[in-house]
């Protein structure tokens, strides 16, 4: 009895070490492995290679602290945006970028599929001033707009509640002042950028108050790209590009040439892009940006994403501004168009010469035809019934 009772215990303790050893064992290969990862790692500011991102994706989130969880998946906010100023910090504004679409691994991989884009993702700025309210802004509102309302916003320098009310429509006062000068035209684009990136949408698309744009062209066009690619498409102005001396990166006894997408047939930015242009273009950056290179709105524009972050202008012919010659454009390609204009008062003569079935009397820039063979059901259209 004793003796078969020690044996027992023996045999239990025997069992429980060798138990225990193969336990130990395996802890090894059970336990996540290499130690590196409990590490405490510096910021992800830096640019990590993909196979690197792909095993920090795979950690317990327990293992990441929430404020960089919050950091490097959630969109970037206004104050992490605002004062990134140096270059390093810069690289901090490209990781948002790059994580804000963490979940499209594939794009992370180095292939990515097109972006399935919606119109909603897209936000128009339109810029005008007091004096157009009525004539130009109204001709939009009755329009390309009126297809558009809760995407496109007007950047204009006056309060203007009745057509607020009225137009149903995103009007926002940017307090800059009504003259036409650099300083007052970089003080709107100040503002539409910074309506953009809090906007969160995919695209920032600027255009004049004498644009139409041909929202299915305009669609059909972005959806060609990924917003988080670094995209800036427009009309080059000028047969050559502009040079300026070099204020920002030296003091100015150097020149940088660069292209620039003329703002008055409209240009369109990705937001990846948008979100590396914030050093210089965010909360009134832009205006500075401007006063040193003492350029224009849309060539600062130019200046930032060229010279200063060396993305190259991706040209297209598909957006028109009023200094063309408009009724060269082959009718049958019209609709296809991104963005069209008409001369103004100088060029009353300069319209698109599309076959409509409204008079030049009633329709002189030619605007409503086009949105009437766009959209034939709009309500004012006259019957395309014979
Ligand atoms: C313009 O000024 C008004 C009144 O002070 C203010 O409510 C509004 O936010 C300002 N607009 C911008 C874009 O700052
Ligand atoms: C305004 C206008 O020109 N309307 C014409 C549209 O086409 C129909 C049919 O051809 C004409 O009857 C309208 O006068």
């Amino acid at each position: 009895m004793h003796m078969a009772s020690v044996g027992i215990s023996k045999f239990c303790f025997l069992f429980s070490v060798a138990f225990c050893s193969l336990l130990l064992l395996l802890i090894p290969a059970l336990q996540s492995p290499p130690s590196q990862l409990d590490l405490p790692r510096p910021r992800p500011r830096t640019r990590l290679p993909p196979a690197h991102r792909t095993h920090r994706a795979r950690l317990p989130t327990s293992t990441a602290s929430p404020l960089r969880n919050l950091e490097t998946h959630g969109p970037p906010t206004r104050t992490q945006l605002s004062g990134r100023k140096s270059p390093s910090q810069l690289a901090g504004s490209r990781e948002d970028l790059r994580s804000s679409d963490g979940r499209r691994m594939g794009s992370l991989m180095g292939y990515r599929s097109p972006d399935t884009l919606e119109l909603r993702d897209i936000f128009i700025a339109v810029k005008t001033t007091r004096k157009y309210h009525e004539s130009r802004l109204q001709l939009l509102l009755q329009t390309w707009v009126s297809r558009a309302k809760e995407q496109t916003f007007i950047f204009t320098d006056a309060e203007d509640r009745e057509l607020q009310l009225r137009a149903g429509v995103n009007i926002i006062n940017t307090n800059c002042s009504a003259a036409h000068n650099r300083q007052a035209l970089c003080c709107k684009m100040s503002v539409e950028y910074d309506k953009f990136i809090e906007s969160q949408k995919k695209w920032f698309c600027h255009v004049d108050d004498d644009n139409y744009v041909v929202l299915p062209s305009l669609l059909r066009l972005l959806s060609s790209y990924h917003h988080s690619q670094d995209l800036y498409l427009g009309r080059p102005s000028l047969d050559h590009p502009i040079e300026a001396a070099e204020r920002i990166r030296s003091d100015g006894s150097v020149s940088v040439k660069f292209w620039f997408a003329t703002g008055g047939a409209g240009f369109c930015i990705s937001r990846g892009l948008a979100l590396k242009m914030s050093p210089w273009a965010s909360l009134g950056n832009f205006i500075s940006t401007a006063e040193k290179i003492r350029l224009p709105d849309d060539c600062t524009i130019g200046y930032i994403i060229e010279a200063l972050l060396e993305v190259k202008l991706t040209r297209t012919h598909l957006f028109h501004s009023h200094l063309e010659n408009l009724r060269k454009l082959p009718p049958d390609s019209v609709l296809g168009q991104v963005t069209l204009s008409y001369g103004g008062l100088e060029n009353r003569r300069n319209v698109l010469s599309v076959v409509g079935n409204i008079s030049l009397a009633e329709d002189p820039t030619r605007f409503k035809t086009v949105h009437c063979l766009l959209y034939p059901d709009t309500e004012w259209c006259p019957s395309i019934k014979a």
